[in-house]
């Protein structure tokens, strides 16, 4: 079965579900009424869980959805047969997408081809195939894995990089929050010494989600602030140390030698930490945040990609480019500013929620 029928019944399946729930109520009150069964409680929690997550994909790629998937339903409205001039209107909307000219070219490509061996002549089907591709692009040879990976052996460190504005400081108090919520101690280090007011930003992200917090003072060295959190982070053994960075553009080695010496830093005092290198990107920018990922990855190991502002753009294709151009996982999508806004990337569900109104 196709990714795209795949999605589809998964999500029809949880429409049917929903009906059958209503129709369970008298059941589960009386159920309530003999006894709390908190494993049924904590089961309708989940799921209702689920419901609000899927309505935040489904929200927060409605730009991307509105753009690029319209378009992509009016040209095969308009389409009576498939020629070269239906690719090559195809190819324009998906390099509007941002989903990169070599990614497009060699996916249409690809296309014909399965149009030409399989005899497609319905549209609909080639909607169904279209999306299917479109995901082999991205689930292809490789592990896909958007899972933090976890020190067993003490303290996690998760160091967050990027340019400037791309809203590292916000993922962390969000991030902050989720693994809170999840049960886990969380320590921000104000790693971002150099722009004004970076400090207090996150100081006031700590104080709002109940984090631990260590800085220094403005202008001071990075990595001996990151050594003092670091250090006082093991001392109380808190689980996960969540360290900001200064997002300010400078040249190529200076970036790496500061991430260098970061990177050993903390590597002196937690074993095979830092244990993420997360890369922040903000999707607004298109190519230009896929020049970035490009730039970084040859300084640094970057273990998995932060996409910000996905809610802001209608350029969701990029979640593609990234594969296809980096091959890094996207670990978690920013879906709005609020600090509920972001999610651990879920591949099926970005598919509902960019092709949805094609299901
Ligand atoms: N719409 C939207 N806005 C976001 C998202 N993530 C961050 N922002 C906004 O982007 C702006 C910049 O965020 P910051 O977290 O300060 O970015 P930063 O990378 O820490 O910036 P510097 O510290 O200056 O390098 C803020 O206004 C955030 O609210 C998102 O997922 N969606
Ligand atoms: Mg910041």
């Amino acid at each position: 079965m196709g990714i795209f029928s795949k999605v589809k019944n998964l999500f029809k399946k949880e429409e049917i579900k929903e009906n059958d729930n209503e129709v369970d109520n008298e059941k589960e009150i009386k159920i309530e009424n003999k006894e709390i069964d908190k494993k049924e409680k904590k089961k309708k929690k989940e799921k209702e869980h689920e419901k609000e997550v899927i309505k935040l994909y489904d929200e927060g790629l409605s730009k991307s959805r509105d753009n690029f998937v319209n378009k992509l339903i009016s040209l095969n409205n308009r389409t009576k047969k498939i020629t070269d001039e239906y690719f090559m209107e195809l190819e324009d909307i998906l390099i509007m997408a941002d989903i990169g000219v070599n990614t497009v070219l060699s996916f249409i490509e690809r296309l014909k081809k399965r149009v030409k061996t399989e005899n497609i002549t319905d549209l609909n089907y080639l909607q169904e195939v279209i999306v299917d591709e479109l995901f082999i692009i991205y689930v292809d040879n490789s592990i896909l894995t958007n899972k933090i990976n976890f020190n067993p052996n003490g303290p996690t460190v998760i160091l967050f990089v990027g340019v400037n504005g791309v809203g590292k400081t916000t993922t962390i108090g969000k991030i902050a929050n989720k693994l809170i919520n999840e049960g886990k101690s969380v320590m921000m280090v104000a790693g971002d010494t150099f722009r004004a007011g970076a400090i207090e930003q996150l100081e006031e992200w700590s104080k709002k989600v109940n984090a631990s917090f260590v800085k220094g003072k403005e202008g001071s060295d990075p990595s001996s602030v990151i050594y003092d959190g670091v250090k006082k982070a093991k001392e109380e053994g808190i689980d996960v140390i969540l360290i900001d960075t200064a997002g300010r553009l400078q040249n190529k080695v200076n970036l790496m030698k500061e991430l260098e010496k970061m990177n050993k830093v903390i590597g002196s005092l937690i074993e095979e930490a830092p244990q993420e290198t997360l890369l922040v990107i903000d999707a607004t920018t298109g190519q230009n945040g896929i020049s970035q990922a490009k730039h970084f990855k040859e300084i640094t190991n970057i273990t998995g990609i932060v996409l910000t502002k996905l809610d802001g753009t209608a350029k969701g294709g990029i979640v593609l480019a990234i594969k296809e151009e980096l091959d890094i996982p996207v670990k978690y999508i920013g879906l709005g500013e609020k600090v509920n806004d972001l999610e651990s990337f879920d591949i099926e569900k970005y598919i509902y929620g960019l092709f949805k109104d094609m299901m």
